[in-house]
């Protein structure tokens, strides 16, 4: 039988990543939306490419959630996103509310699933899922270090004009001003970048990564990116159904690694069916390391307003 990804949200990112999971052949989908026919709308205009894409997935569309039942993963993307200007926290409280609406749903009708939280602010809004679903940690993981670590990837491999796929990097922390990226883990066929470039031009690279969304954001004016973000949360959703133990940096609850305790930030996780199976720890340097505390504490700031709410 094929395995159901629930999303929830059936907007720019909602309904594209319900496209990803289905052209990459990974389930069938449950999309639910507020508004009145939206996802049943996607939902039946994704069902009509399936003879073009060549699939057999099915996909569903409602406001009622009881299309999510016997889902194995639950992707939440129904929030407000960012205008130009607009920080990710200023999202915090409208967006604490829509997951105080969805959240006890989808822990009533998929017990069992794992959540991938998308909506911003990331790391605050995975804590509250995970407060409101009452799953056990490792069923609780939020999507941005995958997405933070492709556009790392993407512009260093425009700059050293070289394919995409032969550059690895990683980002950790918070998802917002204060994410690391990691230099040394950024590396071109096993070549670290630090030894490819002259320090400034990699501290531009790491920064014009830090500003990724913003600089989507400042583009489309209307939205935030969603094509990105939507093929991120498809290689998490790959890696947890088809139980690879890949290791992707998402932001889990962390109970003493990386120094950090009884919050969720982004580090590398290795995923399995069973969602977060390992806290995978890497040598940070000082600097890194004290950038990962700051952008901890970054996310802890907004932490009193959401436990307000519960
Ligand atoms: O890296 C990351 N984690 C992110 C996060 C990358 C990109 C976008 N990121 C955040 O995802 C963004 O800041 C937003 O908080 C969410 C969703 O972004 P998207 O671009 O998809 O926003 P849209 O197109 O406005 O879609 C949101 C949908 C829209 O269809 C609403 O009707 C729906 O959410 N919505 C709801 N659905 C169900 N239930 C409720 N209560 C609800 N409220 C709104």
């Amino acid at each position: 039988m094929s395995p159901k990804v629930a999303v929830i949200g059936a907007g720019n990112v909602g309904a594209t990543c319900a496209q990803r999971i289905l052209e990459h052949d990974l389930a069938d989908v449950a999309l639910v939306d507020v508004v009145e026919g939206l996802a049943a709308g996607k939902a039946l205009d994704l069902a009509e490419a399936a003879p073009l894409v060549g699939h057999d997935r099915k996909i569903t569309g409602s406001t009622d959630y009881r299309v999510i039942e016997g889902s194995l993963i639950v992707v939440i993307t129904a929030g407000l996103a960012r205008k130009p200007g607009m920080s990710r926290s200023d999202l915090l409280m409208a967006n604490a509310k829509i997951l105080q609406s969805i959240v006890p749903q989808v822990a009533t009708r998929a017990p069992g699933a794992i959540l991938i939280v998308v909506t911003n602010p990331l790391d605050t809004m995975t804590y509250l899922a995970w407060r409101l679903s009452g799953f056990p940690r490792e069923r609780v993981m939020g999507m941005a270090g995958v997405l933070d670590s492709s556009r790392l990837r993407y512009f260093v491999s425009e700059k050293l004009k070289v394919p995409a796929g032969e550059v690895e990097a990683l980002v950790l922390g918070g998802h917002g001003d204060t994410m690391v990226p990691v230099p040394a883990q950024t590396t071109v066929s096993g070549k670290p970048i630090t030894q490819l470039l002259p320090k400034p031009e990699v501290d531009q690279l790491m920064q014009r990564a830090r500003e990724g969304g913003a600089e989507v954001v400042k583009l489309l004016k209307t939205g935030s990116a969603f094509y990105a973000p939507a093929s991120a949360v498809a290689e998490m959703v790959q890696a947890i159904l088809k139980d690879e133990k890949k290791v992707l940096p998402a932001c889990v609850f962390l109970s003493g690694q990386y120094g950090l305790r009884d919050l969720f930030c982004g580090v590398p996780a290795r995923l399995g069916k069973n969602g977060v199976e390992e806290i995978v720890e890497i040598s940070l340097t000082a600097e890194e390391k004290q950038a990962l505390a700051a952008s901890a504490q970054a996310v802890q700031a907004d932490r009193a307003a959401v436990d307000a709410l519960l």
